[in-house]
């Protein structure tokens, strides 16, 4: 019979060979229908389901709260300096996501595991909080440089309210809040942050909407799916950094010697 030739890649997320490009078996030309928002294309191209419409409007909830949080952050900062550096587009926007990671905006994944584990293996909020802190491990999710319990982050207020009209669960996002009550009593800006609330939340989810076994969840929580959400929210604002440096034809970035304390030896 017929040997197949063995290929070099192979794909499951997507199909363009046909007269019609599909979206996990989705046409395009349905994708394009105002029903599909970009959080069902996320929903078909990540997690190869068509997520009901309060998912899909979840996520894209998520994009729409992380898409840009200012000049000052890090990944603003550096796209800023690399557009008045001249760079390209794609160097400034890059030159930002780079700095998403375990401290900031990258958080999404570790808080996801790290309130899982601690959930799932029954551990009260303060054994977690004091177990991570024996560790020399800071709670990821947990924390911000501005945002505090006097000053509350209107994203983590949203997210929140979102799940409690639109989830059938809360048990990870009810465990996180009771752990943020042991963490605030040590020092207020420990707050349950926008990474570690879109961690929770997606746990929530994906434990309620009965479109994933227990094995799929943990795929999903081992492989690293929600960072994404910030890496691709965040991806506007940094686009909108990098244009709007060039518009307004910003110079080359210098940082001011005042602002550089040089402690070096005469
Ligand atoms: N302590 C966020 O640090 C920050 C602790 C903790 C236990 C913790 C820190 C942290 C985990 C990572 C995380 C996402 C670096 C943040 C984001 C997006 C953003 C950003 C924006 C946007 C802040 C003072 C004392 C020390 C520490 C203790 C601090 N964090 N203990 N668990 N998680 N969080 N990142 O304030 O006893 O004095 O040694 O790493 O979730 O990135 O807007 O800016 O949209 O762009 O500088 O919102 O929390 O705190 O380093 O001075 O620590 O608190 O051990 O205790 P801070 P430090 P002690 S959202």
């Amino acid at each position: 019979g017929k040997v197949r030739k063995p290929t070099s890649i192979i794909s499951t997320i997507c199909d363009d060979r046909g007269s019609e490009l599909t979206y996990s078996g989705v046409p395009i030309s349905k994708v394009c229908n105002p029903e599909y928002c970009i959080g069902d294309v996320i929903g078909l191209l990540w997690f190869k389901k068509k997520l009901p419409p309060y998912a899909s409007q979840f996520i894209e909830m998520c994009l729409k709260l992380v898409a840009d949080h200012g000049p000052c952050v890090s990944g603003a900062h550096n796209t800023i300096v690399a557009s008045r550096a001249g760079k390209d587009l794609v160097s400034s926007l890059v030159s930002g996501l780079l700095t998403i990671g375990p401290r900031f905006g990258g958080a999404i994944d570790d808080a996801a595991r790290t309130f899982k584990h601690a959930f799932d293996c029954g551990q009260s909020p303060e054994q977690f909080v004091e177990t991570m802190k024996a560790k020399g491990k800071r709670i990821p999710g947990i924390g911000h440089l501005i945002k505090s319990a006097d000053d509350i982050d209107k994203r983590v207020v949203i997210l929140k309210d979102y799940s409690k009209t639109h989830f059938k669960s809360s048990q990870y996002l009810d465990y996180a809040l009771e752990v943020e009550k042991y963490t605030l009593q040590k020092a207020n800006n420990l707050i349950l942050n926008v990474d570690g609330c879109i961690g929770v939340l997606f746990l929530d989810l994906l434990h309620s909407c009965q479109l994933f076994s227990m094995e799929e969840i943990k795929e999903i929580i081992d492989v690293g799916y929600l960072n994404g959400f910030f890496i691709v929210g965040r991806s506007i604002g940094l686009i909108g950094h990098a244009l709007d440096q060039k518009r307004m034809r910003q110079p080359l970035y210098r940082h001011p010697w005042e602002d550089v304390l040089y402690d070096v030896e005469e």
